[in-house]
């Protein structure tokens, strides 16, 4: 079982979340740049996600994919970074649902709306995010409760809503509501998302 995280990535991915991420545990790793359609495709990768895609990490002989997963698990695995609240801790509920929420509704609309799939009105009680008005409500009430997704401290959480919330910013596929840009505010320049931010920006002029 290697201790070495290996980071399967490329830089214009949802890796820049578990970059974040790994920036955040500050636990050292290897990163693989795959390229779309290629690497990413190949064998090599298929048998660490079959699906294909990015970001994937390899650590104790575990693949690990899908990016709420890998930050729940880093966070997980390396106590010491203090980014996931106890099991028994009362934040722990709010830390999954706010997880949770961005890997299912919050993802979802956003793609649904991005690739102008959104369903029908009338077929909301079958919808898993209900409308994207909904999901957008939704929200702006996890990020508003307190400053950070699971209470009074910044966990992995933040890392992985907060991405959405910060991309949604930039890219416009969220309405730039007070409660939005106040929640990314927060976090942005956060020493790991800047050195996050630097190694993928670095990797992207490299071509
Ligand atoms: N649900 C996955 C989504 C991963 C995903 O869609 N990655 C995109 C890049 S952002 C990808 O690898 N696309 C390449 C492809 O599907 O061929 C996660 O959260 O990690």
């Amino acid at each position: 079982m290697s201790e070495e995280i290996i980071f399967y990535t490329n830089p214009m991915s949802r890796g820049r979340i578990v970059r974040w991420m790994l920036e955040e545990v500050g636990a050292p790793y290897r990163t693989e740049v795959l390229d779309y359609g290629t690497t990413m495709k190949a064998p090599a990768y298929l048998a660490i996600n079959p699906m294909g895609k990015v970001p994937a990490i390899l650590h104790r002989g575990q693949a690990v994919t899908e990016c709420a997963a890998i930050c729940a698990y880093l966070a997980d695995a390396f106590p010491d970074a203090g980014l996931a609240p106890a099991t028994d801790a009362p934040e722990r509920g709010a830390y999954l649902r706010a997880l949770f929420f961005a890997a299912g509704p919050l993802e979802a609309a956003v793609t649904a709306r991005s690739v102008g799939a959104l369903p029908p009105a009338d077929k909301a009680g079958q919808v898993g995010y209900g409308s994207y008005e909904a999901m957008v409500d939704g929200l702006e009430h996890l990020v508003s409760r307190h400053d950070f997704a699971a209470g009074d401290r910044f966990t992995a959480a933040d890392v992985y809503l907060g991405s959405q919330v910060g991309w949604g910013l930039m890219f416009k596929t969220l309405p730039d509501r007070d409660a939005f840009k106040a929640y990314w505010a927060r976090i942005a320049d956060r020493p790991a998302a800047a050195r996050a931010r630097e190694l993928d920006d670095a990797l992207i002029s490299k071509g």
